[in-house]
Protein backbone atom coordinates (compact mmCIF):
# COMPACT_ATOMS: atom_id res chain seq x y z
CA UNK A 1 0.00 0.00 0.00
CA UNK A 2 1.40 3.43 -0.87
CA UNK A 3 1.28 5.84 1.74
CA UNK A 4 -1.92 7.99 1.88
CA UNK A 5 -0.20 11.41 1.13
CA UNK A 6 1.56 9.68 -2.11
CA UNK A 7 -2.02 7.70 -2.90
CA UNK A 8 -4.00 11.77 -2.46
CA UNK A 9 -1.76 13.12 -4.17
CA UNK A 10 -2.26 10.76 -7.16
CA UNK A 11 -5.40 11.50 -7.02
CA UNK A 12 -4.97 15.33 -7.59
CA UNK A 13 -2.59 14.42 -10.71
CA UNK A 14 -2.79 17.20 -12.72
CA UNK A 15 -3.73 19.79 -10.43
CA UNK A 16 -1.04 22.65 -9.86
CA UNK A 17 0.64 21.82 -6.71
CA UNK A 18 3.58 24.48 -6.49
CA UNK A 19 3.30 28.26 -8.26
CA UNK A 20 7.17 29.19 -8.84
CA UNK A 21 6.84 32.42 -10.84
CA UNK A 22 5.47 32.05 -14.22
CA UNK A 23 6.10 28.21 -14.40
CA UNK A 24 4.21 25.65 -11.95
CA UNK A 25 4.79 21.75 -11.56
CA UNK A 26 1.68 19.39 -10.89
CA UNK A 27 1.37 16.94 -8.77
CA UNK A 28 2.09 14.05 -10.97
CA UNK A 29 5.34 16.18 -11.51
CA UNK A 30 6.15 15.87 -8.27
CA UNK A 31 5.40 12.08 -7.89
CA UNK A 32 7.66 11.77 -11.21
CA UNK A 33 10.38 13.86 -9.56
CA UNK A 34 10.15 11.67 -6.45
CA UNK A 35 10.22 8.26 -8.12
CA UNK A 36 13.87 9.41 -9.39
CA UNK A 37 14.76 10.00 -6.23
CA UNK A 38 13.02 6.93 -4.14
CA UNK A 39 14.96 4.92 -7.07
CA UNK A 40 18.58 6.37 -6.41
CA UNK A 41 17.94 6.16 -3.05
CA UNK A 42 17.15 2.61 -3.37
CA UNK A 43 19.54 1.23 -6.06
CA UNK A 44 19.41 -2.38 -5.67
CA UNK A 45 17.79 -2.11 -2.16
CA UNK A 46 14.27 -2.99 -1.66
CA UNK A 47 13.71 -0.88 1.05
CA UNK A 48 15.83 2.08 3.05
CA UNK A 49 14.35 0.35 6.26
CA UNK A 50 14.10 3.99 7.97
CA UNK A 51 17.77 5.18 7.22
CA UNK A 52 17.37 8.75 8.04
CA UNK A 53 18.83 10.77 5.18
CA UNK A 54 18.70 14.62 5.34
CA UNK A 55 17.03 17.22 2.96
CA UNK A 56 18.85 20.52 2.04
CA UNK A 57 16.93 22.33 -0.25
CA UNK A 58 15.20 25.66 -0.64
CA UNK A 59 11.26 25.53 -0.67
CA UNK A 60 9.94 24.49 -3.97
CA UNK A 61 9.96 21.64 -6.45
CA UNK A 62 13.03 20.59 -4.66
CA UNK A 63 11.87 20.51 -1.33
CA UNK A 64 8.77 18.69 -2.14
CA UNK A 65 10.35 15.96 -4.49
CA UNK A 66 13.22 14.73 -2.08
CA UNK A 67 10.69 14.35 1.00
CA UNK A 68 8.09 12.51 -1.00
CA UNK A 69 11.40 10.37 -2.60
CA UNK A 70 12.75 9.95 0.92
CA UNK A 71 9.18 8.56 1.90
CA UNK A 72 8.93 6.52 -1.10
CA UNK A 73 12.23 4.80 -0.44
CA UNK A 74 11.34 3.80 2.85
CA UNK A 75 13.31 6.57 4.28
CA UNK A 76 13.07 9.02 7.35
CA UNK A 77 13.20 12.96 6.78
CA UNK A 78 15.83 14.84 8.86
CA UNK A 79 15.45 18.08 7.00
CA UNK A 80 18.22 20.98 7.20
CA UNK A 81 17.90 24.63 7.74
CA UNK A 82 19.10 26.83 4.93
CA UNK A 83 20.09 29.38 7.56
CA UNK A 84 22.29 27.21 9.73
CA UNK A 85 26.03 27.08 10.26
CA UNK A 86 28.55 24.42 8.71
CA UNK A 87 28.90 23.31 12.78
CA UNK A 88 24.82 23.44 13.28
CA UNK A 89 24.55 20.83 9.94
CA UNK A 90 27.10 18.49 11.15
CA UNK A 91 25.66 18.60 14.81
CA UNK A 92 21.78 17.46 13.24
CA UNK A 93 23.40 14.94 10.33
CA UNK A 94 25.85 13.55 13.06
CA UNK A 95 23.11 13.06 16.16
CA UNK A 96 20.34 11.64 13.66
CA UNK A 97 22.83 9.38 12.24
CA UNK A 98 22.12 10.30 8.41
CA UNK A 99 23.85 8.53 6.40
CA UNK A 100 22.90 10.69 3.31
CA UNK A 101 22.68 14.18 1.99
CA UNK A 102 19.84 14.91 -0.39
CA UNK A 103 20.46 18.15 -1.94
CA UNK A 104 19.77 20.79 -4.63
CA UNK A 105 22.59 21.40 -6.67
CA UNK A 106 22.60 25.26 -6.54
CA UNK A 107 23.36 24.37 -2.05
CA UNK A 108 25.88 21.70 -3.16
CA UNK A 109 28.67 23.16 -3.07
CA UNK A 110 28.25 24.77 0.63
CA UNK A 111 27.67 21.31 2.26
CA UNK A 112 30.08 18.67 0.08
CA UNK A 113 33.04 19.19 2.49
CA UNK A 114 31.04 18.37 5.20
CA UNK A 115 29.69 15.36 3.63
CA UNK A 116 33.37 14.51 2.40
CA UNK A 117 34.15 14.72 5.83
CA UNK A 118 31.36 12.67 7.62
CA UNK A 119 31.94 9.90 4.92
CA UNK A 120 27.97 10.19 3.75
CA UNK A 121 25.86 9.85 0.18
CA UNK A 122 25.25 12.88 -1.39
CA UNK A 123 22.16 12.67 -3.66
CA UNK A 124 21.66 15.85 -5.96
CA UNK A 125 18.31 16.82 -7.03
CA UNK A 126 19.06 16.87 -10.96
CA UNK A 127 17.22 14.12 -12.39
CA UNK A 128 14.26 14.00 -14.61
CA UNK A 129 10.89 13.44 -14.34
CA UNK A 130 10.54 9.64 -13.70
CA UNK A 131 7.20 7.98 -14.85
CA UNK A 132 8.74 4.51 -15.44
CA UNK A 133 6.54 2.33 -12.51
CA UNK A 134 9.02 1.87 -9.55
CA UNK A 135 8.93 -1.22 -7.19
CA UNK A 136 8.92 0.77 -4.02
CA UNK A 137 8.53 -0.58 -0.46
CA UNK A 138 5.03 -0.79 1.51
CA UNK A 139 5.61 2.11 3.91
CA UNK A 140 3.76 0.89 7.17
CA UNK A 141 2.36 4.35 8.59
CA UNK A 142 3.47 3.35 12.09
CA UNK A 143 7.03 3.65 10.95
CA UNK A 144 9.45 6.75 11.74
CA UNK A 145 8.88 9.56 8.93
CA UNK A 146 10.61 12.93 10.22
CA UNK A 147 12.92 13.82 12.97
CA UNK A 148 12.73 17.62 13.14
CA UNK A 149 15.23 19.24 15.66
CA UNK A 150 14.00 21.64 18.32
CA UNK A 151 15.95 23.02 20.72
CA UNK A 152 15.45 21.93 24.30
CA UNK A 153 16.29 22.98 27.91
CA UNK A 154 18.86 20.72 27.63
CA UNK A 155 21.13 22.57 25.95
CA UNK A 156 21.78 21.17 22.35
CA UNK A 157 18.92 20.84 19.84
CA UNK A 158 17.03 17.30 20.44
CA UNK A 159 15.39 15.17 17.40
CA UNK A 160 11.90 14.92 17.31
CA UNK A 161 10.87 11.60 16.01
CA UNK A 162 7.32 11.58 14.06
CA UNK A 163 5.30 8.85 12.35
CA UNK A 164 3.85 9.17 9.28
CA UNK A 165 0.49 8.49 11.22
CA UNK A 166 1.65 10.77 13.75
CA UNK A 167 2.02 13.16 10.29
CA UNK A 168 -0.88 12.29 8.70
CA UNK A 169 -2.90 12.61 12.14
CA UNK A 170 -1.22 16.41 12.17
CA UNK A 171 -2.35 17.34 8.93
CA UNK A 172 -6.14 15.66 8.63
CA UNK A 173 -6.92 17.78 12.49
CA UNK A 174 -6.19 20.87 10.44
CA UNK A 175 -7.68 20.18 7.07
CA UNK A 176 -10.64 19.88 9.19
CA UNK A 177 -10.76 22.47 11.91
CA UNK A 178 -9.88 24.81 8.90
CA UNK A 179 -11.47 23.64 6.05
CA UNK A 180 -9.11 23.52 3.65
CA UNK A 181 -10.20 22.82 -0.14
CA UNK A 182 -8.30 21.92 -3.38
CA UNK A 183 -9.03 25.06 -4.70
CA UNK A 184 -7.08 27.06 -2.11
CA UNK A 185 -3.56 29.30 -2.74
CA UNK A 186 -1.57 30.19 0.16
CA UNK A 187 2.20 31.69 -0.04
CA UNK A 188 4.84 29.93 1.53
CA UNK A 189 7.25 31.65 3.08
CA UNK A 190 8.18 29.94 6.55
CA UNK A 191 11.50 27.78 6.85
CA UNK A 192 11.07 24.19 5.65
CA UNK A 193 12.92 22.34 9.06
CA UNK A 194 10.08 23.70 11.14
CA UNK A 195 6.69 21.96 11.67
CA UNK A 196 4.80 25.17 11.08
CA UNK A 197 5.81 25.65 7.33
CA UNK A 198 6.29 21.67 7.09
CA UNK A 199 2.87 20.37 8.05
CA UNK A 200 0.13 23.63 8.42
CA UNK A 201 1.20 24.88 5.09
CA UNK A 202 3.11 22.41 2.67
CA UNK A 203 1.53 19.64 4.39
CA UNK A 204 -2.17 20.48 4.66
CA UNK A 205 -2.22 22.20 0.74
CA UNK A 206 -0.82 18.86 -1.11
CA UNK A 207 -2.68 16.59 1.27
CA UNK A 208 -5.75 18.82 0.05
CA UNK A 209 -5.08 18.88 -3.43
CA UNK A 210 -4.56 23.12 -2.99
CA UNK A 211 -1.67 25.05 -4.41
CA UNK A 212 1.25 26.22 -3.01
CA UNK A 213 3.26 29.33 -3.51
CA UNK A 214 6.87 28.85 -2.20
CA UNK A 215 9.32 32.18 -1.57
CA UNK A 216 12.97 31.71 -0.52
CA UNK A 217 11.86 34.17 2.54
CA UNK A 218 9.62 36.74 3.77
CA UNK A 219 9.42 39.70 1.52
CA UNK A 220 7.21 42.21 1.51
CA UNK A 221 7.68 43.83 -2.16
CA UNK A 222 7.52 40.12 -3.58
CA UNK A 223 4.34 39.60 -2.03
CA UNK A 224 2.42 42.55 -2.15
CA UNK A 225 1.53 42.25 -6.22
CA UNK A 226 0.60 38.69 -5.57
CA UNK A 227 -1.93 39.91 -2.52
CA UNK A 228 -2.93 42.70 -4.14
CA UNK A 229 -4.25 40.50 -7.14
CA UNK A 230 -5.90 38.08 -4.90
CA UNK A 231 -3.51 35.24 -5.35
CA UNK A 232 -3.81 33.77 -2.06
CA UNK A 233 -7.55 32.64 -0.50
CA UNK A 234 -4.87 31.16 2.68
CA UNK A 235 -2.11 33.40 4.70
CA UNK A 236 -0.18 31.72 7.56
CA UNK A 237 2.66 33.68 9.54
CA UNK A 238 4.00 34.41 12.93
CA UNK A 239 3.14 37.33 15.29
CA UNK A 240 6.64 38.92 13.43
CA UNK A 241 5.20 38.96 9.98
CA UNK A 242 1.79 40.09 11.24
CA UNK A 243 4.09 43.17 12.75
CA UNK A 244 6.00 43.93 9.85
CA UNK A 245 2.80 43.50 7.68
CA UNK A 246 1.23 46.38 10.04
CA UNK A 247 4.61 49.02 9.72
CA UNK A 248 4.40 48.47 5.47
CA UNK A 249 1.15 49.32 5.82
CA UNK A 250 1.33 51.57 7.74
CA UNK A 251 3.75 53.61 5.83
CA UNK A 252 2.28 52.98 2.77
CA UNK A 253 0.54 56.11 0.58
CA UNK A 254 -3.31 56.01 1.07
CA UNK A 255 -4.38 54.31 -2.02
CA UNK A 256 -2.00 51.53 -1.83
CA UNK A 257 -2.94 51.25 1.91
CA UNK A 258 -6.46 50.86 0.47
CA UNK A 259 -5.95 48.23 -2.09
CA UNK A 260 -3.71 46.17 -0.26
CA UNK A 261 -6.18 45.74 2.88
CA UNK A 262 -9.04 45.56 1.00
CA UNK A 263 -6.79 42.58 -0.30
CA UNK A 264 -6.03 40.93 2.61
CA UNK A 265 -10.00 41.24 3.81
CA UNK A 266 -10.95 39.23 0.73
CA UNK A 267 -8.73 35.74 1.80
CA UNK A 268 -10.85 33.62 3.42
CA UNK A 269 -8.60 32.77 6.35
CA UNK A 270 -5.60 34.10 7.65
CA UNK A 271 -4.10 32.52 10.95
CA UNK A 272 -0.87 33.22 13.57
CA UNK A 273 0.19 31.01 15.48
CA UNK A 274 4.22 29.81 16.75
CA UNK A 275 4.54 32.59 19.84
CA UNK A 276 1.90 34.90 21.30
CA UNK A 277 0.05 37.19 19.29
CA UNK A 278 -0.14 40.66 21.34
CA UNK A 279 -4.02 41.78 21.56
CA UNK A 280 -3.42 44.82 20.45
CA UNK A 281 -1.35 43.24 16.96
CA UNK A 282 -4.41 41.27 16.44
CA UNK A 283 -6.83 44.22 16.98
CA UNK A 284 -5.22 46.93 14.61
CA UNK A 285 -5.11 43.86 12.13
CA UNK A 286 -8.89 43.61 12.44
CA UNK A 287 -8.80 47.76 12.08
CA UNK A 288 -6.90 47.35 9.28
CA UNK A 289 -7.84 44.58 6.99
CA UNK A 290 -11.36 43.58 8.75
CA UNK A 291 -9.71 40.08 8.80
CA UNK A 292 -10.19 38.28 12.30
CA UNK A 293 -7.18 36.40 12.76
CA UNK A 294 -7.29 32.75 13.76
CA UNK A 295 -4.90 32.48 16.21
CA UNK A 296 -3.79 28.80 17.14
CA UNK A 297 -1.19 26.86 19.44
CA UNK A 298 1.54 24.30 18.53
CA UNK A 299 4.60 22.84 19.26
CA UNK A 300 6.97 20.76 17.25
CA UNK A 301 6.58 17.63 19.15
CA UNK A 302 2.55 17.31 19.02
CA UNK A 303 1.16 19.35 15.73
CA UNK A 304 -1.57 21.71 16.46
CA UNK A 305 -3.08 21.53 19.83
CA UNK A 306 -5.53 24.39 20.50
CA UNK A 307 -7.46 26.40 17.95
CA UNK A 308 -9.67 29.35 17.94
CA UNK A 309 -12.68 28.30 15.71
CA UNK A 310 -12.92 28.87 11.65
CA UNK A 311 -16.49 29.78 12.35
CA UNK A 312 -17.35 31.66 16.04
CA UNK A 313 -15.43 34.04 18.58
CA UNK A 314 -11.62 34.24 16.81
CA UNK A 315 -10.51 35.86 20.62
CA UNK A 316 -7.92 38.37 20.53
CA UNK A 317 -4.67 37.04 23.37
CA UNK A 318 -6.84 33.53 23.86
CA UNK A 319 -5.69 29.98 21.65
CA UNK A 320 -9.26 28.50 21.59
CA UNK A 321 -10.14 25.00 22.08
CA UNK A 322 -8.42 21.56 21.14
CA UNK A 323 -8.59 20.95 18.02
CA UNK A 324 -10.49 17.37 16.64
CA UNK A 325 -8.42 14.21 18.25
CA UNK A 326 -6.43 16.05 20.25
CA UNK A 327 -6.92 15.93 24.15
CA UNK A 328 -5.47 18.82 26.67
CA UNK A 329 -5.41 19.06 30.30
CA UNK A 330 -3.98 21.59 32.60
CA UNK A 331 -1.70 20.34 35.23
CA UNK A 332 -0.73 22.51 38.75
CA UNK A 333 2.85 22.64 40.06
CA UNK A 334 1.65 19.56 42.36
CA UNK A 335 0.53 17.61 39.90
CA UNK A 336 -3.37 18.05 39.96
CA UNK A 337 -5.62 17.92 37.19
CA UNK A 338 -6.94 21.71 36.77
CA UNK A 339 -10.57 21.51 36.53
CA UNK A 340 -11.96 25.19 37.24
CA UNK A 341 -11.42 28.35 34.75
CA UNK A 342 -8.84 31.19 35.94
CA UNK A 343 -6.15 28.46 37.64
CA UNK A 344 -3.27 28.50 35.67
CA UNK A 345 -1.04 24.65 34.86
CA UNK A 346 1.04 23.51 32.36
CA UNK A 347 -0.50 22.49 29.20
CA UNK A 348 -0.47 18.43 28.37
CA UNK A 349 -1.56 16.75 25.74
CA UNK A 350 -2.31 13.40 23.91
CA UNK A 351 -3.44 11.91 21.36
CA UNK A 352 -2.27 10.49 17.60
CA UNK A 353 -1.06 14.04 16.73
CA UNK A 354 1.82 13.05 19.43
CA UNK A 355 5.35 12.37 18.08
CA UNK A 356 7.30 9.21 19.77
CA UNK A 357 10.08 10.20 20.99
CA UNK A 358 13.68 12.44 21.09
CA UNK A 359 15.88 10.60 19.09
CA UNK A 360 18.17 8.70 21.09
CA UNK A 361 17.38 10.68 24.11
CA UNK A 362 15.79 8.10 26.49
CA UNK A 363 15.80 10.35 29.35
CA UNK A 364 14.78 13.23 28.15
CA UNK A 365 12.07 11.22 26.43
CA UNK A 366 11.11 9.77 29.54
CA UNK A 367 10.81 13.05 31.42
CA UNK A 368 8.42 14.59 28.78
CA UNK A 369 5.68 12.33 29.56
CA UNK A 370 3.30 11.55 32.33
CA UNK A 371 2.08 7.99 30.89
CA UNK A 372 0.93 8.86 27.16
CA UNK A 373 0.21 12.95 28.13
CA UNK A 374 3.05 14.98 26.74
CA UNK A 375 4.18 18.35 28.98
CA UNK A 376 4.73 20.96 27.23
CA UNK A 377 6.33 23.38 29.61
CA UNK A 378 3.87 25.76 28.38
CA UNK A 379 1.46 27.36 30.89
CA UNK A 380 -2.17 28.64 30.21
CA UNK A 381 -5.62 29.09 32.10
CA UNK A 382 -8.69 29.00 30.46
CA UNK A 383 -10.95 31.65 31.02
CA UNK A 384 -14.45 31.96 29.23
CA UNK A 385 -14.08 29.04 27.53
CA UNK A 386 -11.39 29.63 25.96
CA UNK A 387 -7.38 28.49 26.48
CA UNK A 388 -5.05 31.19 27.10
CA UNK A 389 -1.33 30.76 27.03
CA UNK A 390 0.62 32.70 29.79
CA UNK A 391 4.33 31.87 29.30
CA UNK A 392 6.78 28.85 29.52
CA UNK A 393 8.15 27.16 32.36
CA UNK A 394 11.84 27.17 31.53
CA UNK A 395 13.51 30.72 31.38
CA UNK A 396 15.90 29.11 28.95
CA UNK A 397 13.44 28.75 25.84
CA UNK A 398 13.30 32.00 24.19
CA UNK A 399 11.10 32.88 21.63
CA UNK A 400 12.23 35.02 18.84
CA UNK A 401 10.27 35.73 15.58
CA UNK A 402 8.73 32.59 16.06
CA UNK A 403 12.07 30.49 16.00
CA UNK A 404 12.42 28.13 19.51
CA UNK A 405 15.62 29.11 20.82
CA UNK A 406 17.46 27.44 23.84
CA UNK A 407 19.46 30.02 26.24
CA UNK A 408 22.17 27.51 27.18
CA UNK A 409 22.92 26.17 23.83
CA UNK A 410 24.06 29.74 23.10
CA UNK A 411 25.67 30.18 26.64
CA UNK A 412 27.47 27.28 25.61
CA UNK A 413 28.65 28.96 22.16
CA UNK A 414 29.75 32.10 23.93
CA UNK A 415 31.37 30.60 26.48
CA UNK A 416 33.87 29.42 23.71
CA UNK A 417 35.10 33.27 23.18
CA UNK A 418 38.09 33.56 25.00
CA UNK A 419 37.01 36.88 26.45
CA UNK A 420 34.32 35.70 28.03
CA UNK A 421 34.60 34.19 31.42
CA UNK A 422 31.15 33.60 32.42
CA UNK A 423 27.91 33.96 30.79
CA UNK A 424 23.55 34.47 31.21
CA UNK A 425 21.40 34.59 28.22
CA UNK A 426 17.94 35.43 28.84
CA UNK A 427 14.97 36.26 26.34
CA UNK A 428 13.55 40.34 26.51
CA UNK A 429 10.44 41.44 25.48
CA UNK A 430 10.73 43.12 22.10
CA UNK A 431 7.88 44.94 19.99
CA UNK A 432 8.54 42.95 16.54
CA UNK A 433 10.61 39.83 17.16
CA UNK A 434 7.94 39.26 20.26
CA UNK A 435 11.74 38.42 22.60
CA UNK A 436 15.35 38.86 21.27
CA UNK A 437 18.05 37.22 22.24
CA UNK A 438 20.20 39.12 25.61
CA UNK A 439 23.16 38.06 27.08
CA UNK A 440 24.72 38.76 30.39
CA UNK A 441 28.63 38.30 30.39
CA UNK A 442 31.47 38.76 33.11
CA UNK A 443 34.98 39.13 31.21
CA UNK A 444 38.08 37.32 32.00
CA UNK A 445 39.98 40.19 30.12
CA UNK A 446 39.85 43.57 28.13
CA UNK A 447 36.26 44.57 27.00
CA UNK A 448 33.95 43.40 24.30
CA UNK A 449 31.28 45.16 22.42
CA UNK A 450 28.03 43.79 20.73
CA UNK A 451 29.13 44.26 17.60
CA UNK A 452 32.32 42.49 17.85
CA UNK A 453 30.94 39.53 19.67
CA UNK A 454 27.86 39.23 17.28
CA UNK A 455 30.79 38.92 13.91
CA UNK A 456 32.46 36.21 16.15
CA UNK A 457 29.27 34.71 16.73
CA UNK A 458 28.54 34.32 12.76
CA UNK A 459 29.94 30.90 11.90
CA UNK A 460 28.80 29.50 14.83
CA UNK A 461 25.36 29.67 15.16
CA UNK A 462 22.37 30.87 12.84
CA UNK A 463 21.72 34.51 12.57
CA UNK A 464 18.70 34.79 14.77
CA UNK A 465 20.08 32.76 17.80
CA UNK A 466 22.95 35.84 17.91
CA UNK A 467 22.18 38.03 21.01
CA UNK A 468 20.80 41.48 19.84
CA UNK A 469 21.45 42.75 23.38
CA UNK A 470 24.79 42.77 25.76
CA UNK A 471 25.42 44.12 29.57
CA UNK A 472 28.74 43.20 30.21
CA UNK A 473 28.65 42.54 34.34
CA UNK A 474 31.58 42.52 36.88
CA UNK A 475 29.50 39.53 38.42
CA UNK A 476 26.97 37.34 38.05
CA UNK A 477 24.14 37.08 40.70
CA UNK A 478 24.00 33.55 41.81
CA UNK A 479 21.09 32.02 44.07
CA UNK A 480 21.72 29.58 46.97
CA UNK A 481 21.79 26.85 44.78
CA UNK A 482 24.55 28.76 42.70
CA UNK A 483 22.02 29.59 40.00
CA UNK A 484 21.59 32.48 37.73
CA UNK A 485 18.20 34.09 38.56
CA UNK A 486 17.71 35.30 35.23
CA UNK A 487 14.31 36.70 35.29
CA UNK A 488 15.94 39.40 37.76
CA UNK A 489 18.37 40.17 34.87
CA UNK A 490 15.62 41.55 32.73
CA UNK A 491 15.99 44.76 34.71
CA UNK A 492 19.50 45.27 32.91
CA UNK A 493 18.15 45.53 29.38
CA UNK A 494 15.37 48.12 30.46
CA UNK A 495 15.87 50.90 28.58
C1 LIG B 1 16.39 38.34 12.04
N1 LIG B 1 16.73 39.54 12.59
C2 LIG B 1 16.42 39.52 13.89
C3 LIG B 1 15.91 38.22 14.13
N2 LIG B 1 15.90 37.53 12.98
N3 LIG B 1 16.53 40.44 14.86
C4 LIG B 1 16.12 40.10 16.10
N4 LIG B 1 15.63 38.88 16.41
C5 LIG B 1 15.49 37.93 15.45
N5 LIG B 1 14.96 36.76 15.76
C6 LIG B 1 17.28 40.70 11.91
C7 LIG B 1 18.35 40.29 10.93
O1 LIG B 1 19.61 40.19 11.55
C8 LIG B 1 18.31 41.44 9.95
O2 LIG B 1 18.96 42.55 10.50
C9 LIG B 1 16.83 41.76 9.89
O3 LIG B 1 16.28 41.30 11.12
C10 LIG B 1 16.14 41.06 8.76
O4 LIG B 1 16.58 39.71 8.81
P1 LIG B 1 15.89 38.60 7.96
O5 LIG B 1 16.53 37.29 8.21
O6 LIG B 1 15.75 39.10 6.57
O7 LIG B 1 14.52 38.58 8.68
P2 LIG B 1 13.22 38.22 8.01
O8 LIG B 1 13.42 37.47 6.76
O9 LIG B 1 12.38 39.45 7.98
O10 LIG B 1 12.70 37.14 9.04
C11 LIG B 1 11.70 37.36 9.84
C12 LIG B 1 10.83 36.12 9.85
C13 LIG B 1 11.70 34.89 10.18
C14 LIG B 1 9.78 36.36 10.89
C15 LIG B 1 10.17 35.91 8.48
O11 LIG B 1 12.34 35.10 11.41
C16 LIG B 1 10.93 33.62 10.16
O12 LIG B 1 10.70 33.02 9.12
N6 LIG B 1 10.44 33.18 11.34
C17 LIG B 1 9.57 32.02 11.43
C18 LIG B 1 10.23 30.88 12.14
C19 LIG B 1 9.26 29.70 12.20
O13 LIG B 1 8.77 29.18 11.20
N7 LIG B 1 8.96 29.25 13.39
C20 LIG B 1 8.02 28.15 13.56
C21 LIG B 1 8.62 27.09 14.46
S1 LIG B 1 7.45 25.77 14.66
P3 LIG B 1 19.97 43.43 9.64
O14 LIG B 1 20.49 44.39 10.65
O15 LIG B 1 20.96 42.44 9.13
O16 LIG B 1 19.09 44.02 8.58
C22 LIG B 1 6.52 26.25 15.99
C23 LIG B 1 5.33 25.45 16.30
C24 LIG B 1 4.11 26.26 15.98
O17 LIG B 1 6.77 27.23 16.56
O18 LIG B 1 3.26 26.45 16.83
O19 LIG B 1 4.05 26.71 14.83
P1 LIG C 1 8.63 24.90 18.62
O1 LIG C 1 9.30 24.11 19.64
O2 LIG C 1 9.53 25.68 17.73
O3 LIG C 1 7.69 24.03 17.88
O4 LIG C 1 7.78 25.98 19.36
C1 LIG C 1 6.68 25.63 20.14
C2 LIG C 1 6.42 26.67 21.17
O5 LIG C 1 5.94 27.86 20.53
C3 LIG C 1 5.36 26.30 22.13
O6 LIG C 1 5.85 25.44 23.13
C4 LIG C 1 4.94 27.66 22.65
O7 LIG C 1 5.82 28.09 23.65
C5 LIG C 1 5.11 28.56 21.44
N1 LIG C 1 3.83 28.86 20.78
C6 LIG C 1 3.30 28.31 19.67
N2 LIG C 1 2.13 28.89 19.37
C7 LIG C 1 1.89 29.83 20.31
C8 LIG C 1 0.85 30.78 20.56
N3 LIG C 1 -0.19 30.90 19.76
N4 LIG C 1 0.97 31.58 21.64
C9 LIG C 1 2.04 31.49 22.47
N5 LIG C 1 3.05 30.62 22.29
C10 LIG C 1 2.98 29.81 21.22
Amino acid sequence: MELPLIARARSHDQRVALRLGAESLSYRALLSGSSWVAKRLLGDRGDRGEAHVSLLAEAGGDYVIGQWGIWRAGGVVVPLSLAATGREWEYVIVDSGASCVVCSPSLAEKIRPLVDQLAIDLLLLEGEPDDEPGDFPDVDVRRRAMILYTSGTTSKPKGVVSAHETIQAQIETLVSAWAWQASDRIPLFLPLHHIHGIINVLGCALWSGATVEPFPKFEWDVLLPRIRTDAYTLFMAVPTIYVKLIEFLEGADEGEREEVTRAFGRMRLMISGSAALPAPIHERWTQLTGQRLLERYGMTEIGMALSNPLNGERRPGAVGLPLPGVSVRLISESGDLITLEHEPGEIQVRGANVFQRYWNRPEASADSFVGDWFRTGDVAVLERGYYRIMGRLSVDIIKSGGYKLSALEIESVLLEHDRIAECAVLGTVHETWGEVVSAVVVLSAGTLDLETLRIWCRDRISAYKIPRRLVVVGKLPRNAMGKVPKPGLRDLFEG
